[in-house]
């Protein structure tokens, strides 16, 4: 068996077209994760394959180097499977280097500084962001340790802030950067400019100036379903290609990219290989969080508790499948509009059929990984804006202490993996009210005005209760019940 090529494939295996030897990296990435691989590199392989060889990547990882461990020997190549009704595969070449930043941190901030690069992307997934309650929370350790010092970042924050510093000393218009979020976080692009600007401000005055004129940041919508990458996969891949692939990469066939036309560098036509340049970015970003999103964490949680290790077999409950859609259509639609031209229903409908996909393995675990800082961006902003509004939101009060159940039975059998991990496993209490508030406040609920609402917290610890002692699918099927008793069109 050969190590991954883009040589000889057998027939009906796609490559890319282009000289590989051409193409050099306009673009530095951090968070070389599969979902980058499956997404923003497969819209740059499309821009290379049109001779755009200047948009190659750069990837930078903030921690592990077993990315670039991996697909290093292959010179970086590897293979996307789209898993639809039958898998096709392609190999990818747009990613050209990987630095591992706590390894070569000079070369990271070349590499920003050099102005040849001039877009600078981010997938470092929420915790990455040292959010709190959706903030930037200067009093994280690691950017307390970089207002104090940039002699070694840590952060993305710190390594594009020693960037700019080293890239100011150019002031010509090759200088100008653009910084763009494609992590699943509301208003990305002016976390990344909150983070950074405050350490300019700190460390480098006349770069924060420098830096009105010469960078950009602006925030994006990514959307596309990407399982983790499992033995299982690579022997696919290997019986299918022919040839060995250390870490390919799988994903649904839908993709979709809305980008914030805020570009003050080169901008990279990716509107030529189907994404969509918009001036207002933030419909986008609700619509994707507040619906998709929120309704994967319903479903997995639900699923988890139910016993199911991937959201497509939650869906085929009948008691899931309809609390995720009830949950959409009466608890979301009426207090998150769509962008104009959607269609929150037909979405809403479109969102399911996506996540019934029976080819498409995303484990109910996946979903459930860093869900303390997730429903933050996900659940809380709806209930916040129900709640204010006096609406009740039952669907939610459900999958809260669902949520909450789910994280005490994943504790308890040593699989939560979420930054928040210590301060879940110190609340021991047989109180599930306290418990409720605990971890609600460990998810930083008690930012928003709705923790202030004693009988919205009631029925979360009622559930959560019931859920406990009777199982989800008992509760879940009563649940329903009454909801459709109540609901005219729960259909
Ligand atoms: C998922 C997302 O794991 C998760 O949290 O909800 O990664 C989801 O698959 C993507 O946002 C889909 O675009």
């Amino acid at each position: 068996m050969s190590l991954l090529s883009a040589n000889n494939l057998p027939e009906g295996i796609r490559t890319f077209e282009y000289d590989r030897d051409t193409v050099t990296s306009g673009i530095v990435h951090f968070g070389i994760g599969n979902f980058h691989r499956a997404h923003q590199a497969v819209y740059c392989d499309d821009l290379l394959n049109q001779g755009a060889t200047k948009w190659g990547i750069t990837g930078v990882s903030l921690r592990s180097s077993s990315m670039k461990d991996a697909l290093e020997p292959q010179d970086y190549l590897y293979t996307l499977a789209t898993l639809g009704q039958t898998t096709e595969y392609r190999i990818i070449g747009s990613i050209k280097h990987v630095l591992v930043a706590p390894d070569a941190p000079n070369e990271v901030i070349d590499l920003i500084a050099k102005t040849s690069t001039q877009l600078v992307s981010s997938t470092i997934t929420e915790k990455g962001y040292c959010l709190t309650s959706g903030k930037v929370d200067f009093d994280h350790p690691d950017l307390q340790l970089e207002l104090a010092s940039l002699d070694a970042p840590k952060t993305i924050y710190g390594f594009l802030a020693c960037g700019l510093i080293q890239r100011a000393q150019d002031d010509s218009a090759r200088a100008k950067l653009t910084i763009m979020c494609c992590d699943n976080i509301s208003k990305g692009g002016e976390l990344l400019k909150a983070g950074v600007s405050r350490l300019l401000l700190q460390h480098s005055p006349i770069t924060l100036e420098w830096a009105q004129t010469h960078v950009g940041f602006i925030s994006s919508m990514v959307d596309r379903v990407c399982p983790a990458t499992d033995d299982a996969l690579r022997t696919s891949v290997r019986c299918d290609t022919g040839r060995d692939d250390a870490w390919p990469v799988s994903a649904e066939p839908f993709t979709q990219w809305i980008i914030e036309d805020g570009f003050v560098g080169e901008r990279p036509n990716f509107n030529q290989v189907g994404a969509v340049f918009v001036d207002d970015i933030a419909p986008f970003e609700q619509m994707k969080l507040r619906y998709l999103n929120a309704a994967h964490t319903m479903a997995s949680t639900l699923g988890y508790l139910s016993g199911d290790t991937f959201v497509h077999e939650a869906l085929l409950r009948p008691e899931v499948l309809d609390f995720m859609r009830q949950a959409l259509r009466q608890n979301v639609l009426p207090h998150a509009a769509v962008p104009s031209g959607y269609n929150g229903s037909d979405y809403i409908e479109e969102v399911i059929k996506r996540f019934q996909n029976g080819n498409l393995p995303y484990a109910n675990l996946q979903v459930g990984t860093d869900s303390s800082q997730k429903i933050q961006q996900r659940w809380f902003p709806t209930i916040n804006i129900a709640v204010a509004a006096s609406a009740n939101i039952p669907y939610f009060e459900f999958c809260l202490g669902a949520w909450v159940v789910f994280i005490h039975i994943a504790l308890e059998n040593d699989v939560l993996n979420d930054p928040k991990l210590e301060q879940f496993t110190q609340v021991e209490t047989d109180d599930m009210n306290q418990r409720v508030l605990s971890y609600l406040t460990i998810a930083s609920a008690n930012d928003f005005s709705f923790f202030n609402q004693p009988e919205f917290l009631q029925a979360v610890t009622q559930h959560a209760e019931t859920i406990r002692a009777n199982g989800v699918a008992s509760t879940l099927t009563e649940f329903l019940v009454l909801q459709t008793q109540k609901e005219p069109n729960h259909a």
